[in-house]
């Protein structure tokens, strides 16, 4: 039973729409990760679907990237357990043998921008208060190698540097201009352009754009797959630290405050 999101096939065309609706704005807890690897590996086993677009209900953010919540002032088990579903949601995603297409409806910071990383293509809606990008300096934390490989496989290796480093935000437009996007499109027209998008790829015979797409993306899933264990235990030890912690804290109480 879906709780976070909502998953629809239509058996006419074989594409599902995820629509992420976890209030206020999406963020990725260990339920919902939990949820959208179940959704992916069934959509993946059933014949009936070849592509998958990736959108939000929340008409102003497609994601707000992890949930910070998950953490802050939890035990290390805790952390551990989450960090592994944060590695299986982009390795459903990027090792998808689906056509994924991200209609980016709303801002994506982090662990949204992730997401849209992983996917085959992204289409964002044509808005300047639309920002996307891999912020995680900016919290004091850093971006995992994994999200850097997947960052330097769309934009390449010097806009993921600089990127990186000063945990750049980018304007739709400078999304686009760097090729963090591939499309701007107006937010009304988001869906039935990525529908139409979808029938182009799915033109393709499956068979041909899997093995394509599994030869082009397997040196990257396989480093993580083998760095697995090490990688969760990287995360536990950073975000355990009370430095770490401290930084968290006041970037929580800053999204906070920012509201009043
Ligand atoms: N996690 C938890 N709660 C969040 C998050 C989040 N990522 N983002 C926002 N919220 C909360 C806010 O605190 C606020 O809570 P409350 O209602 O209790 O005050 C509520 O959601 C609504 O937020 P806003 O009022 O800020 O909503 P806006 O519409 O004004 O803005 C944004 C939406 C743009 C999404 C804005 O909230 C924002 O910028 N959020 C922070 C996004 C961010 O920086 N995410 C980074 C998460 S870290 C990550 O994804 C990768 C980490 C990699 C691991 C590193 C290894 C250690």
């Amino acid at each position: 039973s879906n709780k976070n999101m909502t998953v629809e096939l239509d058996n006419n065309t074989g594409v599902a729409v995820i629509q992420m609706k976890k209030p206020p704005v999406n963020s990725l807890s260990l339920e919902f990760l939990t949820e959208f690897a179940i959704n992916m590996e069934k959509l993946e086993m059933d014949r009936e679907c070849r592509g998958v677009v990736l959108t939000s209900s929340n008409p102003k953010i497609f994601s707000a990237g992890l949930d910070i919540n998950e953490m802050y002032g939890k035990t290390p088990e805790h952390s551990g357990e989450f960090w592994r579903a944060v590695q299986e949601m982009w390795l459903k995603l990027y090792g998808s043998n689906m056509v994924t297409i991200a209609a980016i409806n709303g801002s994506s910071p982090a662990g949204g921008c992730l997401m849209a990383l992983a996917c085959d293509y992204r289409i964002m809606a044509d808005n300047p208060k639309y920002a996307i990008g891999l912020n995680e300096t900016k919290l004091g934390i850093v971006a995992p190698f994994w999200f850097k490989d997947s960052m330097i496989n769309v934009i390449g290796r010097r806009a993921t540097e600089h990127s990186l480093q000063l945990g750049l935000m980018y304007s739709a437009s400078n999304a686009l201009k760097i090729g963090l996007v591939d499309q701007l499109v107006a937010q009304d027209k988001i869906m039935t352009h990525a529908l139409s998008v979808m029938s182009e790829w799915l033109a393709i015979p499956d068979h041909a754009r899997q093995i394509t797409k599994s030869m082009m993306r397997k040196p990257t899933l396989d480093r993580l797959l083998t760095n697995r264990e090490s990688d969760i235990q990287n995360f536990v030890n950073f975000i355990s630290k009370d430095s770490i912690q401290k930084s968290l804290q006041l970037y929580l109480e800053m999204l906070k405050q920012r509201k009043s």
